[in-house]
């Protein structure tokens, strides 16, 4: 195990804005006092946000799965969604948490967002809508979804958690859809802490997201919606603004890094490696590798386990499928889905974030060969 590092590699690790700029931004709250509901900063991130993905419909929300509950609930949807499992726990529970029944469409093999060519079979009287996850910042297939969308009635909510910052075809990913919703979580390219959003369409939509994102109140002696409490504060909003100028420049980095990885590993028989879409500038936010155990002769498993003792810590998103979480596992099976289950039980996503050195991805690299027998160094 010569290459073991010393120091640990995660996953991820949040990008940090300067302490000085930050101490800064948030001083003036020192005297006005004003910390959240709806103050100065979140109306400026707003903004800026705004401005960022080129949408003025934009709402901000405590996280992103608030934002996905929010959403969901501003529609007054009843019935079945069609969603993916290979996806953050967090998408099947914001379905379920609003009454509606989640019905799991299989992946696409290649790109592993929603397969549309599935789509259409699962639709029922009680269909209601459409949840597809533009996972690692992939983006779906937006062109068939929202065909078969139209044809059917139905209202398409983007779960773009993973996709600040992407386009395609020159569109910001949250352009597409009735609605997208976004996670702003320490762990993500941009971020506020925690936080998110919801990009929406209509003006009507947007009070009533103001609205229930504060326990559906609408003034001072009406409260005319259930909502929750899923405001952001101004501390995070401040975070959020000092972290959007340095955005820019985190994905050039993670672009870098994004292209170490495909120069070390290109070439090595029995591993998948990601790829950027036809027509998509992407954000770099992951960088997910299938590990064919048939070929290499170890499986996934033993890799994440054998990168941990050197120190290096991949994880398996998305394993296991949302449907296969033991709170969703009697009701649901994962043999629906086989292309789902293939990948998520032979996905690895390597560390990946504006930090990381590129020397430190080649050493990641060299450990991977390494571990399959593919020899250490390229
Ligand atoms: N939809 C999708 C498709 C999503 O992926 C997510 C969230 C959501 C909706 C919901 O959005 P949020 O409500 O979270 O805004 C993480 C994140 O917590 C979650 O935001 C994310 N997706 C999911 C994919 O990953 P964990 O449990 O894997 O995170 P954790 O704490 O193990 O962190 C991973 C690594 O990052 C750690 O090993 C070390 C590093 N780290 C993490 C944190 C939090 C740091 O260095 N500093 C930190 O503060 O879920």
């Amino acid at each position: 195990m010569k290459n073991r590092l010393e120091k640990p590699i995660y996953v991820t690790r949040p990008s940090m804005p300067d302490y000085e700029e930050y101490m800064e931004q948030i001083k003036p709250l020192w005297d006005s006092h004003a910390l959240t509901n709806m103050a100065e900063y979140h109306g400026r991130l707003e903004r800026e946000l705004g401005r960022y993905l080129q949408t003025e419909k934009l709402s901000l929300m405590t996280n992103g799965h608030m934002a996905l509950e929010m959403a969901l609930q501003s529609l007054g949807l009843s019935g079945e969604v069609i969603t993916t499992p290979f996806t953050f726990i967090s998408t099947t529970h914001a379905i379920v948490r609003n009454n509606l029944t989640p019905v799991f469409c299989d992946i696409d093999g290649r790109d592993f967002t929603m397969d549309a060519a599935k789509l259409e079979a699962l639709i029922s009287k009680r269909t209601c809508a459409i949840v597809p996850v533009h996972v690692y910042g992939r983006i779906c297939n937006v062109e068939k979804i929202e065909e078969i969308a139209k044809r059917h009635g139905l209202k398409v909510i983007y779960d773009a958690a993973h996709a600040f910052g992407v386009t395609y075809k020159g569109k910001p990913a949250v352009s597409y859809g009735d609605m997208s919703t976004l996670s702003f979580h320490a762990t993500k390219v941009f971020h506020t802490v925690e936080g998110g959003a919801v990009v929406y369409r209509d003006d009507e939509t947007g009070s009533e997201l103001y609205s229930l994102k504060n326990f559906g109140i609408r003034s001072e002696e009406c409260t005319d919606g259930v909502g929750a409490n899923a405001k952001m504060d101004e501390l995070r909003a401040a975070m959020g603004l000092c972290n959007l100028r340095n955005v820019e420049a985190d994905i050039a980095r993670r672009k870098i890094l994004f292209e170490t990885y495909l120069e070390r590993l290109e070439g090595t028989a029995g591993l998948t490696l990601p790829f950027v879409q036809k027509d998509v500038k992407s954000n770099y936010a992951y960088f997910p590798v299938l590990f064919d155990e048939e070929v290499l002769g170890i499986g996934r498993d033993d890799v994440y386990e054998e990168l941990k003792k050197r120190n290096i810590y991949a994880r398996k998103y998305f394993y296991p499928l949302a449907s296969d979480a033991e709170c969703y596992r009697n009701v649901y099976s994962s043999s629906a889905t086989p292309v789902a289950k293939r990948v998520a039980e032979s996905v690895l996503t390597l560390p990946m974030y504006a930090d990381l050195e590129r020397q430190e991805v080649v050493l990641i690299c060299e450990n991977i060969r390494e571990i399959i027998g593919q020899g250490g160094k390229k």
